[in-house]
């Protein structure tokens, strides 16, 4: 049974979950894209617990707020601790704050016991993980990494605004991004506490799980072009409509999702043009998320849509584009961290259960500068990227818990080297 202060410090984290969710850039959803107000609001929110907890806090040059917690002696390592603060739209409370909040916790029970680890702890508030605003995730995770791609930059929002402007708005800078990155040689690694957004924990009854992988993923964005026409005058026959085209095309991913084991695709945006009712739609841009596993079956599931969309293009006399989006690797966590966090979970008195992630997370951007390791928390239902995303303080302590228990048990492993 969890301490009732660790039960009480976990009330608080849900306390500051709610406080957090209620900060969005829509009035009637909880949405917060990369540099929006909003985010600004949330890391002025965070920054202020991080210095009430005792850390020193500061911004990088693409605007991830970083809370940091010295050691007991100089010259230690540096655990990193983290998660992201932006969020999908329509989005729940937990993705992303739950982690930094849990983690934001153990460093303040740190500091209100006046106790210092032999090692330092940096806690990244990632400032863009989802990708909403800009269609390509983790920029945040990328620039500590070293990942970052100065392509990027000139990548539009809806309402055409560049990333490099909607950096230097958000008080970043875009000219060091690409020399922005933690050096590492101080690195014990980097663990993240997460929601799960997936129904095996609470299938297993358990609070807290450990993750084995982050699986592969690419996200690209897909044209069909076709012609557009008056929807009286043009026959049926002699059009070429990229709607039905685009809508063939989804149905051919939904297929592909379904009959090849272990693979989801996803069609999650759809933008018609020119978007009249009287309109044949002459040009249709469409989002593609496919996931799997293994990058190389990943790679051939791609490849068989593309000529798939190729196939549908040439019948109805369109033509098709694919812009090229980088595929995340699948994600090995350190086994190293893993079985430290096995021992935190024994330790809280919970059956250690270890599972693979289908969702992405900034670990994966991370694991190319440090091990990483992730601890997942049972979500109810499952459910997640929906306001209906939720956990209980009872779990959320289990977390705290395993986390607190993991930093001394780090403590006595590394000793801070
Ligand atoms: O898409 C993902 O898996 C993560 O939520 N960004
Ligand atoms: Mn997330
Ligand atoms: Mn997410």
């Amino acid at each position: 049974m969890r301490t009732m202060d660790t039960l009480d410090a976990a009330n608080t984290i849900m306390e500051r979950a709610d406080a957090i969710g209620a900060i969005s850039e829509e009035p009637d959803r909880r949405t917060r894209r990369y540099g929006t107000p909003a985010m600004r609001q949330v890391d002025d929110l965070v920054a202020a617990w991080m210095r009430a907890a005792g850390m020193e806090v500061r911004t990088d040059a693409i605007g991830n707020l970083i809370g940091r917690y010295e050691a007991a002696a100089p010259n230690a390592k540096t655990l990193l601790l983290g998660s992201h603060l932006d969020t999908v739209r329509d989005a729940g409370r937990y993705d992303g704050p739950l982690g930094v909040l849990v983690a934001l916790t153990a460093v303040e029970r740190l500091d209100a016991r006046g106790e210092r680890l032999p090692y330092a702890v940096e806690l990244y508030a990632f400032a863009d993980e989802e990708g909403l605003r800009y269609h390509s995730g983790y920029l945040g995770s990328r620039v500590v990494a070293g990942a970052w791609n100065p392509d990027y930059l000139t990548v539009t929002d809806s309402d055409g605004i560049t990333l490099e402007q909607a950096i230097r708005e958000f008080g970043g800078d875009p000219d060091t991004l690409a020399v922005a990155a933690r050096p590492a040689d101080d690195l014990l690694g980097y663990v993240e506490v997460h929601i799960e957004q997936g129904p095996v924990l609470e299938h297993r009854d358990l609070p807290v799980g450990i993750v084995t992988t982050i699986q592969a993923a690419s996200r690209r964005t897909v044209v069909f072009s076709g012609e557009a026409g008056h929807a009286g005058t043009v026959p049926m026959a002699l059009r070429h409509d990229a709607l039905t085209a685009a809508a063939e095309f989804v149905l051919a991913v939904e297929r592909q999702g379904r009959e090849a084991p272990g693979l989801v695709a996803t069609v999650g945006q759809l933008g018609v043009e020119p978007g009249a009712s009287n309109v044949i739609p002459g040009r249709v841009t469409l989002s593609l998320d496919v996931r799997h596993p293994d990058a190389e079956t990943l790679r051939d599931a791609s490849r068989a849509l593309e000529e798939r969309s190729a196939a549908i293009a040439a019948r109805r006399g369109l033509r098709v584009e694919w812009n090229e989006a980088g595929i995340g690797e699948a994600v090995e966590c350190s086994p190293r961290l893993r079985m430290l966090l096995a021992q935190a979970v024994q330790a809280a008195g919970i059956e250690p259960f270890e599972l693979p992630s289908g969702a992405g997370h900034d670990g994966a951007a991370l694991s190319r500068l440090t091990d990483i390791a992730m601890l997942f928390v049972r979500c109810k239902g499952g459910i997640s990227h929906n306001p209906a995303e939720s956990v209980t303080a009872a779990d959320v302590a289990a977390a705290l818990d395993v986390l607190e228990r993991f930093l001394t048990l780090l403590a006595g492993a590394s000793n801070g080297e």
